[in-house]
């Protein structure tokens, strides 16, 4: 199914009041931003590891997956926040995935997946998550507002991603991102570059949790981006090739 016809789906299976009493009834959630700034005063800069199985430009990256492991392992080598691919269509993910992370640990979870539609953000509140992601470069800026101010509304946090200067403009324009993601993979093209965390952190307020996304795959990765200003890393596809995870995110 595509994401549309899923988000379709969601609308005809979703009661909102019932859904809207059952998230009035959680715990609160853990918080996202303020655990990478935590990290940040700990280390270099924050980090976020991606529970991945696969990508529409690498296809399967981890035949073995576990994802409940894999977070397990995260977590006991301190990783900050973890990020879970719920997307099934391109990467293989699963709601059940991050429902079965939320189970086993507990740092701060990201849904990692293409936002289109209010439901889906209820229902990552009811999975377990405590952060969405919003993509510039798939909403418009009616969208981007209202979209982060239901997410806020119930208690998650907002990692606004953004590739370029339109799309970093549009979102200071709307005014409501803290926290805002510069995917160095292109999304169309799957082209990646390092150097787009730098021109657009250069960009940003003060203030702002600049995180760098995807193609980090080395300690002078991260001090490059660092150098740029990232509070932030976001890696997956580097800590899924290594046969344990641990000692990866350790070294
Ligand atoms: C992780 P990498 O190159 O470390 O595996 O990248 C993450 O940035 C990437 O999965 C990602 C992504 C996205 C996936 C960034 N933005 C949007 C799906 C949708």
């Amino acid at each position: 199914a595509t994401k549309k016809e899923e988000a379709e789906a969601l609308k005809a299976s979703m009661n909102l009041g019932a859904a809207e009493r059952e998230i009035a009834s959680l715990p609160a959630c853990l918080g996202f931003e303020a655990a990478l700034r935590e990290g940040r005063r700990q280390r270099l800069v924050g980090l976020i590891a991606e529970v991945k199985k696969a990508s529409p430009s690498k296809g399967l990256i981890r035949p073995d997956f576990h994802p409940v492991q894999l977070a397990k392992a995260y977590e006991a080598a301190g990783t900050d926040c973890i990020s879970v691919l719920t997307d099934v269509q391109y990467f293989q993910g699963s709601n059940d995935y991050l429902r079965g992370v939320r189970e086993g640990v507990n740092v701060p979870l990201l849904r990692k997946d293409f936002t289109i539609d209010e439901r889906q953000i209820y229902e990552a509140r009811l999975i377990g998550a405590d952060a969405i992601l919003l993509i510039a470069a798939i909403l418009d800026k009616r969208q981007l507002d209202a979209y982060h101010r239901l997410a806020r509304d119930i208690g998650l946090d907002v990692l606004v991603e953004v590739h370029n200067r339109p799309e970093l403009e549009t979102v200071l324009e709307v005014g409501l991102a803290t926290l805002i993601g510069v995917n160095n993979r292109n999304l169309h093209t799957f082209e990646t570059d390092l150097s787009v965390t730098q021109q657009l952190i250069a960009l940003m307020p003060q203030g702002v949790t600049a995180v760098s996304e995807s193609a980090i795959a080395s300690p002078e990765d991260i001090a490059f981006v660092g150098k740029a200003g990232a509070q932030a890393v976001l890696v997956g596809e580097h800590f899924m090739r290594q046969p344990d995870v641990g000692a990866a995110i350790e070294g």
